[in-house]
């Protein structure tokens, strides 16, 4: 008998992915490079399931039925054009290839073209939730052909998570449309971490607070509107004590960030897109500022505020209301990414269905995303959350705290990038006029580069440097 599906790359994003298929019924062929991951996997969890190993790309493509579909699972970039190129001259017109890892998606249109041409349809997916969620149910984010997500579809949803009966697995559009949204979503992962960490650096070192005891805000925060993944960690991370020295967990880990780069290419890509993305720049530039050891270390002795602690007791309550306000901004921005690439490479998003497929899963989910859901239910062509109906309430209601917590990290010296650029942003959207007449003024100045007028239509040019008339350009 022939297999539904095929995996090759059996580390553990693979391996997982082929247990979880197998676990829910589809014969699985399995194949690595090296063969013993092969055996390993068939060694441990043959009896999950029906697997097919298969040691060489000639078996492991014989053992699929047609068309084949064939899951790659290898490290992302030139490993991943590798395994292409050794499978598809194997495959037949019809066959399809899905990439589970994590490629750029500039790389997956470039795949997907050079494949249609040959016929083989190629599926960048993303696929978001780690190697826990591969196993046992993650987000998916398929790109590709309509037609060959008729075919990979309903195994997709079958091994996704499912939150209330719906599956966390949708076709999000053409080529590297599922690519382009997994890169989102992991920039607004980033944001909201970085809300998170500033939100924890604001009850720690402004109230004064331990970090049992942010944990135990963070848990009652964990049964309101912020309700999440994210926060639920949060709260066991700080409740750690380290073993070694009965210290809090938090102080004996090194405070620089790391990064993969899936954050940093969502804010390479804003800035061709002309996306503003503030709270995934700054929560990426924060990892940034982290990581420079000898910077912090030469500006340690820098002056600071000697302003005093905060002993309101409604600062918990303000915090929480600033974070929201300010999560609020950040996805409204990462949905703004996700609308202008949809434009700009005519894919037709969903952008209601990219909240409802992120609410199980993967990292950022929360009860929030259901609000976005409908948001876009209401009004799916809404230039920004943020004039949602139930956003501009929370937000309106939040506004006073969320300026007062920002006044306070200004004043105490404690740094809050994430809350405010989301405060200048929401400002700045508000705004009736902004400062950018003066920018034009200026580059008219020294450029000659023109300006437009509020009273008439056309560009002009003032004659800065002679008798200062103005002339049509
Ligand atoms: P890795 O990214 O560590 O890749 C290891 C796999 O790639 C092994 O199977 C290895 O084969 C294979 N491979 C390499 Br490296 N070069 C190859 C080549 N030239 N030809 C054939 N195979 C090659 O595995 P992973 O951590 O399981 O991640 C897989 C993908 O999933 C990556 O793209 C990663 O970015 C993504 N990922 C996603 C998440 C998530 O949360 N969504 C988490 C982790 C990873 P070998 O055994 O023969 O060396």
């Amino acid at each position: 008998d022939k297999a539904r599906i095929g995996v090759t790359g059996l580390a553990v994003m693979g391996r997982n992915l082929a247990r979880n298929l197998a676990r829910h019924g589809h014969p699985v062929a399995v194949h690595n490079r090296t063969a013993a991951r092969t055996k390993a996997l068939v060694a441990d969890y043959g009896d999950e399931g029906t697997f097919l190993p298969a040691d060489t790309a000639e078996a492991f493509v014989a053992s699929l039925e047609r068309p084949r579909r064939l899951v790659v699972m290898v490290k992302a970039g030139a490993p991943t054009d590798a395994v292409i190129d050794e499978f598809a001259p194997l495959l037949e017109p019809g066959d399809m290839i899905v990439d589970g890892g994590n490629a750029h998606f500039l790389d997956t249109r470039r795949r997907e073209a050079a494949l249609r041409e040959r016929g083989i349809h190629f599926v960048g997916a993303g696929i978001s939730g780690g190697e826990e969620g591969a196993l046992n149910g993650p987000s998916i984010m398929p790109g590709g052909s309509a037609e060959s997500y008729e075919a990979l579809g309903p195994m997709l949803e079958d091994i996704a998570a499912n939150v209330d009966g719906t599956p966390c697995a949708t076709h999000v559009g053409p080529d590297g449309a599922g690519h382009f949204v997994k890169m989102v979503h992991n920039g607004i992962e980033y944001a909201d971490m970085q809300l998170i960490a500033e939100s924890y650096d604001l009850l720690r070192n402004g109230a004064g607070l331990a970090p049992a005891e942010v944990a135990e805000v963070f848990r009652t925060w964990n049964t309101g509107r912020l309700e999440s993944y994210l926060i639920e960690i949060t709260a066991e991370v700080l409740a750690h004590t380290d073993a070694a020295t009965g210290r809090p967990f938090v102080d004996v880990v090194l405070d620089q960030a790391e990064q993969k780069g899936t954050g940093r290419w969502t804010v390479q890509t804003a800035l061709d897109l002309g996306v503003p993305v503030g709270g995934i720049a700054e929560a990426v530039f924060a990892r940034s500022v982290s990581g420079h050891a000898d910077l912090r270390e030469a500006s340690r002795a820098l002056p600071g505020p000697s302003g005093a602690r905060v002993t309101d007791s409604g600062f918990a309550d303000a915090v929480e209301q600033a974070l929201y306000a300010s999560k609020i901004v950040a996805y409204a921005q990462g949905f703004h990414q996700i609308q202008a690439g949809s434009a700009e490479y005519g894919w037709d998003i969903d952008l209601g269905a990219m909240a409802t497929i992120w609410r199980g899963g993967c990292i950022i989910r929360a009860r929030f995303l259901d609000r976005i859901r409908d948001a876009y239910a209401k009004d799916p062509h809404t230039p920004t959350l943020l004039t949602d109906a139930h956003f501009a309430e929370a937000v309106g209601a939040a506004q006073d705290a969320w300026r007062s917590v920002v006044g306070t990290a200004a004043r105490l010296g404690i740094p809050a990038p994430g809350f405010s650029t989301a405060l200048a942003y929401y400002d700045s959207l508000r705004a009736d006029r902004l400062p950018a007449a003066l920018t034009q003024g200026q580059r008219d100045y020294f450029g000659a580069h023109t300006y437009r007028r509020v009273d008439r239509d056309g560009s002009f040019h003032t004659l800065w440097g002679g008798d200062r008339s103005e002339v049509p350009a």
